[in-house]
């Protein structure tokens, strides 16, 4: 990932926006003409058919070419302020204005306005009391107050405060140049377990078994974000399967069905009341292999940790991929709602103590005031974010981007 820092010319980048804007709305409007296009021709072939099968006398209008269900695309909104935020982002990690989509513009204000929330209570704060004066100790005390508010924890907050405290016994620190530092230290905290992990993107390689276990307690979206990425993976050609070991939910594998639907991946489960979850892992590594999967997704269930045998069920699920195939790639993702604050950080850590977790994934940005709990994760669990979501939608799930949410955490309007 390219992360240039240094901040455009506000002017410039208005101006890239723009000429960004013109030429995702021609995009669109060709796109549109196309469909329009493909649609006349459905139209025709319809007609055709239907009078085909009046004259054979079979009253079959079923298997018409074209019925297979689409999942919206985002359109283009208005040229506004999110905008240009999202485009000026995305400019200053490097992209040019030909390769930027309306699904990144699209994510990217779903970001900023998820973090809004968050943002209030703390930037926006910030700014007004700091007006546009230098930084002083006393402001320091009030900017330690709001991060600790917006969740970022203490351990965090002692750190960033800390290195700003040096920083003015140093030089006389502005208003912005306070931001720009803050987003710096608060991003360096996000990417220590990342660059640690040795990978900064977590992708399925290819030519193995990539198992990715999603684990957490019961609510904080592991279902639904395993919708999502099966959604991402089978977009991005990965061959992808779903194990439904969430045994002790009744509706949890219909759930899933729905969502293996919406992006043709299936899903390997077994119905029967109490059926044991270690032993549908078990079934879908036999059909993984036999299909030559690239990508398993395993949805567990989420008792309360404290339940022993919860613990004891994802030892069993591990053992057995463990046993069956041994060079597998083996990721357990825990699962955090951001809007659960210090008590999703608690959970986190009473996991990591039992669960041998790799990476972490938060869910429900969208709408909290709590999104600082991310910084809380890496810093004090240590575990590397993987994926964040921000909407029950399928597309509301992205690959994390330490510099994009750092940017939409702090963005100061
Ligand atoms: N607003 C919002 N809701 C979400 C998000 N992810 C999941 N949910 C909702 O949270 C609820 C619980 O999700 P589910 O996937 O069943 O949780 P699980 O018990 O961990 O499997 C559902 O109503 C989801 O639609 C998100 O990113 N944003
Ligand atoms: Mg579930």
């Amino acid at each position: 990932m390219i992360c240039k820092e240094e901040n455009i010319d506000s002017d410039n980048s208005r101006e890239w926006a723009a000429q960004a804007y013109a030429l995702l709305k021609k995009r669109q409007e060709e796109q549109k003409q196309e469909l329009k296009k493909q649609e006349e021709q459905k139209q025709e072939l319809e007609k055709q058919e239907e009078q085909k099968q009046e004259l054979i006398n079979i009253p079959n209008k079923e298997n018409i070419a074209g019925q297979s269900k689409t999942i919206a695309e985002p359109e283009l909104g208005e040229f506004d302020d999110n905008f240009t935020w999202s485009a000026m982002v995305l400019a200053a990690q490097g992209k040019k204005i030909n390769q930027i989509s309306i699904d990144e513009i699209d994510w990217l204000t779903k970001l900023r306005r998820g973090l809004e929330e968050t943002r209030k209570g703390f930037v926006t704060e910030l700014l007004d009391k700091l007006g546009d004066d230098p930084l002083t100790p006393e402001s320091l005390d009030d900017l330690e107050t709001l991060l600790i508010r917006a969740d970022v924890g203490i351990d965090s907050t002692d750190k960033v405060i800390s290195s700003l405290r040096t920083k003015l016994n140093e030089e006389v620190v502005g208003a912005e140049a306070g931001i720009k530092f803050l987003k710096k230290e608060l991003k360096l905290i996000i990417d220590k377990p990342i660059k640690n992990s040795g990978s900064d993107l977590l992708v399925p390689q290819k030519g193995k078994l990539n198992v990715w276990l999603l684990v957490g307690v019961n609510g904080v979206g592991k279902t639904t974000t395993l919708g999502k990425l099966a959604y991402l993976s089978s977009k991005s050609n990965y061959k992808t399967l779903i194990a439904a070991a969430d045994t002790f939910r009744a509706a949890a594998v219909e759930q899933l069905k729905v969502w293996g639907d919406r992006s043709n991946v299936d899903v390997i489960s077994n119905q029967s009341k109490n059926a044991d979850p270690a032993a549908v892992v078990f079934d879908a590594i036999n059909s993984a292999k036999k299909r030559n999967v690239d990508l398993l997704l395993v949805d567990t269930a989420g008792r309360l940790q404290t339940k022993n045998n919860l613990m004891d069920e994802l030892a069993k699920i591990k053992k057995i991929i463990d046993k069956k195939v041994p060079d597998a790639l083996v990721e357990s993702l825990l699962v955090l709602d951001a809007s659960q604050g210090q008590n999703g950080l608690k959970q986190a850590k009473s996991f990591a103590k039992s669960a041998d977790l790799s990476g972490a994934i938060i869910t429900k940005l969208d709408g909290t005031s709590r999104g600082g709990v991310s910084l809380a994760v890496s810093e004090e669990v240590n575990l590397p974010i993987r994926f964040i979501g921000a909407g029950e939608g399928i597309k509301d799930l992205r690959p994390f981007n330490s510099y994009e949410f750092v940017e939409a955490m702090l963005a100061d309007k």
